[in-house]
């Protein structure tokens, strides 16, 4: 791999964009090694993922412009299926993904993002979609992800207007769920990662899909799909475990002894 860096620290696997002369902008290779990097993350001892990008400058500064510039009608469609099929995985990856950005999170930046189950950021961060400045439209799900996270009429104007906007609106109109220093960010998104991976896995996981398939239909739906998720769990290790040490007052064995069970 020349762009990714895998790393991982006990159940929680740390993946980090590292091409920093390009302030780690999205070119084809990077989206390869994207790809390749969560195929390959092995499920019975990762329960949780970081994505992060290298420097003090940039979490991803978008889809490579010098790559993009001389694109054809049909390769222009390739490059938005490579970037759209990572984007996908990354958001039905089977376990919770934290996005912790670093500074600009523009155009794919801001995208690839949004396709993260949960989003922190440091305090020099700035997000937008700057793709009407360049004569194209957001690529990467960004017309779809920004409208459901920050409702229609906020997503219109950052889409619309292509202005960018920094970390304090980011959190004010809840794009971000938290804003740290530099310092202070991978430490936070590695503990909030560890404090997901020290609950039940599996229920974790169906949490996961409850919200993401719940999402896309209506209410009637949605209950029958969560219904479905919650029952799975009763064939869980992790149930039996999680409720007997509740009604056995016996805090200290929590979830950490159950052992990872792989459905
Ligand atoms: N692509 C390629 N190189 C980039 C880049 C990018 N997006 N962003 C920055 N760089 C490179 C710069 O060219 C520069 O390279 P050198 O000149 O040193 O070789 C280096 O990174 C440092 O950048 P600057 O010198 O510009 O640094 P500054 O601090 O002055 O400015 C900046 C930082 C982030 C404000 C500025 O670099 C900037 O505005 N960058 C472009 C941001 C942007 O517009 N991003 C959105 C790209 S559009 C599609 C699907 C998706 C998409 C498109 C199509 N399909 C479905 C087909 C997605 C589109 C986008 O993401």
């Amino acid at each position: 791999m020349e762009f990714i860096t895998y790393e991982q620290e006990g159940f929680v696997g740390i993946i980090t964009i590292n091409r920093p002369k390009a302030l780690n902008a999205l070119n084809s290779q990077v989206l390869e090694e994207l790809a390749a990097t969560f195929k390959a993350v092995d499920l019975e001892t990762t329960r949780c993922l970081v994505l992060t990008g290298a420097g003090e400058k940039s979490f991803v500064a978008g889809a490579d412009i010098g790559e993009m510039s001389t694109l054809t009608k049909a390769e222009g469609e390739a490059f938005g299926k490579k970037g759209n099929d990572v984007f996908r995985m990354i958001e039905t990856f089977p376990i919770p993904v934290i996005a912790a950005i670093n500074g600009f999170a523009l155009g794919g930046g801001c995208e690839i993002s949004m396709s993260c189950d949960i989003r922190i950021c440091s305090d020099n961060a700035v997000f937008g979609q700057p793709e009407v400045g360049l004569g194209i439209t957001p690529g990467f799900g960004g017309t779809q992800r920004l409208a459901r996270l920050v409702g229609e009429g906020m997503a219109k104007q950052m889409i619309y207007t292509a202005r960018n906007i920094k970390a304090d609106e980011a959190y004010r109109i809840g794009l971000v769920n938290a804003v740290y220093t530099l310092e202070e960010l991978l430490p936070a998104a590695k503990k909030m990662a560890a404090g997901i991976a020290a609950n039940a896995p599996i229920a974790v996981r169906n949490c996961k899909k409850a919200i993401n398939d719940g999402m896309q239909v209506d209410m009637d739906q949605a209950i029958v799909i969560e219904e479905k998720l919650f029952g799975d769990c009763f064939e869980t290790e992790d149930q039996k475990a999680g409720m007997g040490n509740f009604l056995e007052k016996d805090k200290e064995k929590k979830l950490k002894v159950v052992p990872f069970q792989n459905k």
